[in-house]
């Protein structure tokens, strides 16, 4: 399953935002340094449902669908503790390693109302959203140098290609072969691992960050800002979307409550409760009517699509009733990379189906296709494998 953690500064408003995602209830409170676990927990990305298609309701065997849309799941992880100095051993630095590892994306959470921006662009609130990464970088180098001679000494001797040597090294950051060779295309390394040098270990770190962790800016306390406001900080933090973690949980406790019609950002105000909540809803309408504003839902979406460019595939066992082997109409949505091939979602499926891939059908055409066939987005697939 896809995962993607939450990190940033104290008190920006993680576990707010990871509480809006996953609609777990947890510790949220005006003070740094409140959450010293991390959160786990898993958020629905919705996506349309072939369902309709067919005419028939699906059956998911996880997360839900919902009038046509499919809602798939993805974890979520509210990472503690991140501040300046982590790198030499304040906070939480080396847990904070533990729970990026295997994480597939990280949003840097920061508070929108620390950043008023000055003419220059330069503020204490962005030094500090800088301060994070650097520290991040810094971090990750530090742990990359770490008995560094030997290592590339051996590396460079056994005749490995350099992916190959460096998984050994970074392998354990949660980074694989393939991720490793995109990196060494984007900068000039040294060819020899034993010229290596404290300006690579960095570079390797910030395109460990940027490139294979998605490091993604979100501007959270958007309902503590102007729209004047908001462009000036994107214009200095390239494009980030902005939220409100307060509103989202807000506007979820509402909807529970009966409340308002729905969890859009044009819902309808029930006119039987008090006046003064209905003139905070209706302040929470008109913000999220706000082009400037994003919902967390979308920009997680966003997330998966356009950064971690995933797509969503519906494996069934009968191509022609798009179900399992029990019935269940497409019982699966999977979130597999762009560019993934039918035998790459066999392996998905199980490694024995992998190895036994004879070949597959596109349900939606009753096409016949090899391993290599590219799937899009939306596809039915079955996979007919043989197994021992
Ligand atoms: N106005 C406003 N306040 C918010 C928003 N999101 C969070 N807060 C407040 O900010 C404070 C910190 O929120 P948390 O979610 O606990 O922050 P955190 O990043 O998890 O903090 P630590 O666990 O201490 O690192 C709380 O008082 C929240 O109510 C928001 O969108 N708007
Ligand atoms: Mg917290």
């Amino acid at each position: 399953m896809l995962k993607i953690g939450l990190v940033g500064k104290p008190n920006a408003g993680k576990s707010t935002i990871y509480s809006a995602l996953t609609r777990n209830t947890v510790e949220i409170a005006n003070y740094p340094f409140t959450t010293t676990k991390a959160n786990l927990g898993i958020a629905l990305i919705p996506t349309e449902c072939p369902e309709k298609i067919i005419k028939k309701r699906c059956n998911p065997r996880e997360g839900t669908c919902i009038n046509g849309t499919r809602y798939v799941p993805l974890e979520i992880i509210d990472v503690p503790g991140l501040i300046e100095g982590s790198s030499e051993g304040k906070g939480m630095g080396n847990e904070f390693l533990d729970n990026i590892r295997d994480a597939d994306a990280l949003v840097q959470i920061f508070d929108l109302s620390d950043f008023p921006v000055n003419h220059d662009g330069k503020t204490h609130g962005y030094d500090e959203f800088m301060q994070i990464q650097i520290e991040m970088v810094k971090w990750l180098s530090s742990k990359i140098s770490r008995e560094w001679e030997r290592f590339a000494k051996k590396a460079d001797a056994s005749g490995d290609r350099m992916e190959r040597s460096l998984l050994k090294k970074i392998g354990s950051m949660g980074l694989n072969e393939k991720q490793i060779a995109v990196i060494l295309s984007k900068n000039s390394y040294p060819a020899k691992l034993t010229l290596w040098g404290e300006e690579d270990f960095e570079q390797l770190s910030k395109d460990m960050l940027f490139v294979s962790k998605s490091l993604v800016p979100l501007g959270n306390k958007a309902d503590l800002i102007d729209e004047k406001t908001a462009y000036k900080i994107r214009s200095v933090v390239d494009n980030c979307a902005m939220v409100s973690g307060d509103y989202e949980l807000a506007m979820q406790k509402a909807f529970s409550h009966g409340m308002i019609s729905s969890l859009d950002s044009d819902f309808e105000i029930s006119p039987e409760i008090p006046e003064k909540l209905k003139v905070a809803l209706e302040k929470m309408r008109s913000f999220f009517s706000e082009k400037w504003v994003s919902r967390i839902n979308d920009f997680l979406g966003s997330v998966v699509t356009d950064k971690l460019k995933h797509i969503v595939v519906f494996p069934v066992y009968d191509e022609g009733q798009w179900t399992d082997k029990a019935g269940n109409i497409l019982p699966d949505a999977f979130l597999v990379p762009e560019g993934s091939t039918a035998l790459d979602l066999a392996f998905r499926i199980h490694t024995d189906i992998g190895n036994g891939f004879i070949r597959a059908i596109d349900a939606k055409t009753r096409r016949v296709v090899g391993k290599d066939h590219v799937l899009s987005d939306g596809d039915i697939i079955r996979i007919v494998a043989k197994t021992s």
